[in-house]
């Protein structure tokens, strides 16, 4: 059984050139395992804690040294000699060695480094690809992308309120496909946007970002680049969203002019948000909603549930933080249909299957999920086949850190070969 011998941290930089952290795990017979960590724009309150050095005047305050030192030289030397093969254990190991709830003494950072990078370390030690060492022999399925197309929010500046807006492949017969209906529909708006002399510069997750007149532009925009592209919407491509409502929420209204200056009487109650959602999904081929409400307004969040939960997939991103205890609660309350999955929101390879497992047998629809700012560390295409996960948010087919996972699932889909499956929707 293979020990580790070596850990090494240092600061590189994310797509958005700000610092992250990288962790190097190395075992005593010289092989390397290496990741890097995201880190989001539109946080939830919730989330582990992202550790960074707050001086001012280095990378205005985002520098990772803290939790580069604390993985050199607190954590490593705990862990080094132990079986690279127990991932259960290193991730405990280090939980107990921070003693905080969210992670607050080593940083969330730190301590998912060391996770993510002991598990590549332990399927490149036994010569195994990463998602069958996670997930086992029964891995076959390649999730449906929700490729992202419009950047609003705080993810661009364009005026437009929400912050993500999704087409999804749902009738395909192969991963590949998939991406080939989305570079489609991606190209067909870009001309569109072209012809009306609209800018075709992009966001931070590589969706257009133009001078849009309001939510139903961008809808309008999109569902007639689905039919330039000769596609049925709702039966052959989709349009899911991300509201990432607890931008745009303060005392107890959802602000539409907070990104949209233009709108008026902006103010709406949780009642008259929802009543919009309703209306969005009647007129438009919407079939997801991601944080839809504030990752507060559990009330809004259940009137929601009841008013559309049938109708459509709701997913609670800000609201679950991919954390058991949160899950939990919405899983009693009745609340939300799905949850976005994202590493870095709780901060060990360990928990994140945990929350996996906890939505799959209460039947909550797993989505995992990239951030804003991303690096090219393709860990998450993996873990989404490892655990036959139905979706997958990892950005537009454009920048690299976001086509370095579409391009690893093709990977893995060329490699699986006939017996591979694409999820669709159901
Ligand atoms: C989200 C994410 C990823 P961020 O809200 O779902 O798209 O954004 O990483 O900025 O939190
Ligand atoms: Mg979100």
């Amino acid at each position: 059984m293979s020990k580790i011998k070596k850990i090494q941290a240092r600061q590189i930089l994310d797509s958005r050139g700000n610092p992250t952290i990288e962790v190097d795990v190395i075992t005593d017979k010289n092989i390397l395992g290496r990741a890097s960590i995201p880190s989001g724009a539109s946080k939830g309150k919730n989330e582990a804690f992202e550790l960074r050095d707050n001086k001012e005047n280095i990378f205005f305050g985002k520098g990772v040294l803290k939790a580069v030192q604390n993985v050199n030289k607190i954590i490593a030397p705990e862990l080094i000699g132990k079986s690279i093969l127990d991932q259960v254990r290193i991730d405990k190991l280090m939980l107990e060695l921070d003693g905080t709830i969210n992670k607050k003494r080593l940083g969330s950072n730190a301590i998912l480094g060391i996770s993510l990078a002991t598990a590549k370390a332990a399927s490149n030690e036994l010569k195994i690809p990463l998602y069958k060492y996670i997930g086992g022999v029964y891995t076959y399925k390649l999730p449906t992308p929700l490729i992202n197309i419009v950047n609003g929010g705080k993810h661009s500046n364009a005026p437009i309120i929400f912050q993500e807006f999704m087409i999804v492949p749902i009738k395909a017969n192969s991963f590949l496909e998939a991406i080939q209906m989305g570079h489609k529909v991606f190209y067909q708006l870009k001309n569109l946007l072209q012809k009306k002399g609209l800018s075709t510069s992009v966001g931070d997750e590589g969706g257009f970002s133009p001078n849009f007149n309001g939510i139903e532009d961008v809808l309008d925009h999109i569902l007639e680049a689905i039919h330039m592209s000769n596609y049925e919407p709702y039966d052959e491509i989709g349009i899911a969203i991300d509201c990432a409502a607890s931008e745009f929420y303060s005392n107890n209204k959802y602000d539409y002019s907070k990104f949209e200056k233009k709108i008026k009487n902006s103010k709406k109650t949780r009642e008259e948000h929802i009543h919009y959602l309703s209306y969005l999904i009647k007129r438009y081929p919407i079939i997801s909603i991601e944080d839809a409400m504030d990752q507060n307004d559990w009330d809004g969040w259940k009137l929601l549930t009841d008013e559309i939960g049938d109708q459509i997939q709701l997913v609670g991103d800000d609201l679950f933080v991919t954390q058991v205890n949160k899950l939990n609660k919405g899983i009693e309350k009745k609340i939300a249909n799905s949850i976005l999955i994202k590493v870095n929101q709780v901060g060990t390879l360990t928990e994140t299957i945990e929350t996996i497992h906890l939505a799959k047998k209460n039947k909550y629809k797993n989505i995992i999920s990239h951030r804003s700012g991303d690096t090219e560390d393709t860990f998450i295409a993996d873990l989404a086949v490892a655990f036959n996960i139905e979706q997958i948010k990892i950005g537009s087919i454009c920048r690299s850190e976001r086509t370095s996972k579409y391009n690893q699932l093709l990977r893995i889909e060329n490699i699986l070969g006939k017996y591979s499956s694409y999820s669709g929707w159901n």
